[in-house]
């Protein structure tokens, strides 16, 4: 059995594990990575495609900008579609220059991967039986089998990175958790299809079908969604019928529609909103998806994990640097704030493009009543715009 110290011990190479060990290697902070899966399964994963500005910020700011600025859309604009009609939302001229940033996750955890490894900072692939321990001490510990081998990696502090199904949270003594949750009566079946994007900017849907997204990766790939039932079997839709959804819900009355092609991915996910409180415990701290889940209507959750890990990167260098507990004892109040307003802002979106199964004639025409209000005032597009577009980090 290997014993290693280190400062800070990270669970999962997900974008919030690798981002926090990236701000602590040019914080001068020790750490190591530790994740339970292969390396082509974390790059290769299909997620999040949409970079709040602040995120593009940061990850600029810690030279991470590159490819990122050469192969990622940036996109002033988003469409609102609905009865037949687009609506366009001008978020630059409705945020003062605010914009996003079509990205893939997976490109992020690319490029993170590859700055970890030119750090030659140690990440570890493939662990097995990852358990984090000693929880009550000054020096907790994350044990793991690498290679075969039985590895303790002793810590200062732990970072939970590992994601909604990860080991860390569940390793915190229930009573000292409040968990607010609620599942949504639907899932997103999502498709990656080699068609060139026939709009130059993303198109949310509310069609009487059900929700509809319009996004896209590149020139030649577009990203589209489909509201579905929580429980639907992929194999009940064969790639023809996923074009005529698609076809039947995002047409517009001026003749758009989306370009078809080779669909070469396709998945279902689940929709929930999670809360995790507190987001932490003694020195183990929880990150990104690890502690809260948002509907992926208004693309917030890898921000979301960004913006955990830029504070708890600037609470461990507080605490290296002065020995200060003031920003590590602030942490968690200040992530769930920013956590809540994403979640306030996702399921607000979610209840206005979504179809909801039974709904009366009143909640019908109540949401219809809401789209209509809100493409016709500056006030509520300003604020579906300042929130899409995300707040700086603070
Ligand atoms: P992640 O889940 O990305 O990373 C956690 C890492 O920990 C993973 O690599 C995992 O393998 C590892 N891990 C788990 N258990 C472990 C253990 N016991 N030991 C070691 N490592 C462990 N957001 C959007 O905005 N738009 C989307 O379209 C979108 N699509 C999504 C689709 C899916 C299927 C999922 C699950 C999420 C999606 N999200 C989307 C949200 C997504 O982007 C997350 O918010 C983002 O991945 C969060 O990043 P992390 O917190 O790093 O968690
Ligand atoms: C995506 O491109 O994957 C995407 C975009 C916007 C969302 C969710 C997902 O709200």
């Amino acid at each position: 059995m290997r014993e290693t110290r280190t400062s800070v011990g990270i669970v999962g190479a997900g974008p919030a594990g690798l981002l926090l060990g990236h701000l602590l290697t040019r914080a001068g902070i020790d750490s190591v990575i530790v994740e339970n899966r292969s390396e082509p399964h974390v790059v290769e994963r299909v997620r999040a495609g949409v970079l709040e500005q602040n995120t593009v910020d940061l990850l600029d700011e810690v030279g991470l900008g590159d490819r990122l600025k050469r192969e990622g859309l940036r996109h002033e604009g988003i469409y609102l579609a609905f009865g037949g009609r687009r609506h366009h939302v001008d978020l630059s001229a409705l945020t003062g220059g605010r914009a996003i940033t079509v990205y893939g996750q997976n490109e992020v955890v690319r490029d993170l991967i590859d700055a970890r490894r030119r750090s030659c900072r140690p990440l570890l692939f493939d662990a097995a039986a990852v358990r984090v321990a000693d929880l009550e001490s000054d020096q907790p510990a994350i044990h793991a089998r690498v290679g075969g081998e039985e590895h303790t990696f002793r810590c200062d502090f732990i970072a939970g990175c590992d994601g909604f199904h990860g080991i860390s949270r569940a390793a915190i003594p229930s009573g000292m958790l409040t968990i607010y949750e609620r599942t949504l009566p639907c899932a997103w079946l999502g498709i990656l299809a080699k068609a060139p994007p026939s709009s130059r900017e993303l198109v949310y849907c509310r069609h009487s079908r059900g929700f509809a997204l319009f996004s896209m990766r590149s020139p030649e790939v577009t990203r589209l969604y489909l509201q579905c039932a929580p429980d639907e079997p992929l194999d009940a839709w064969p790639d023809h019928r996923i074009w005529e959804e698609l076809r039947t819900r995002l047409s517009t009355d001026d003749g758009w529609t989306p370009r078809e092609g080779a669909i070469v991915q396709k998945a279902v996910t689940p929709m929930r909103s999670f809360m995790v409180e507190p987001m932490r415990y003694r020195r183990l701290f929880l990150a990104g998806d690890a502690a809260h889940i948002v509907p992926p209507t208004g693309a917030k959750g890898l921000n979301l994990a960004v913006a955990d890990v830029w504070r708890l990167a600037h609470a461990f260098d507080g605490w290296y640097r002065h020995k200060t507990t003031a920003d590590l004892d602030s942490y968690s109040d200040r992530a769930l704030a920013r956590a809540w307003r994403a979640q306030r802002f996702s399921w607000w979106m979610t209840s206005l493009l979504h179809r909801v199964d039974g709904a009366d004639p009143f909640d019908e025409r109540r949401q219809w009543a809401d789209l209509e209000y809100l493409v016709s005032s500056r006030a509520a597009l300003t604020s579906l715009a300042e929130s899409y577009a995300g707040a700086p980090l603070s």
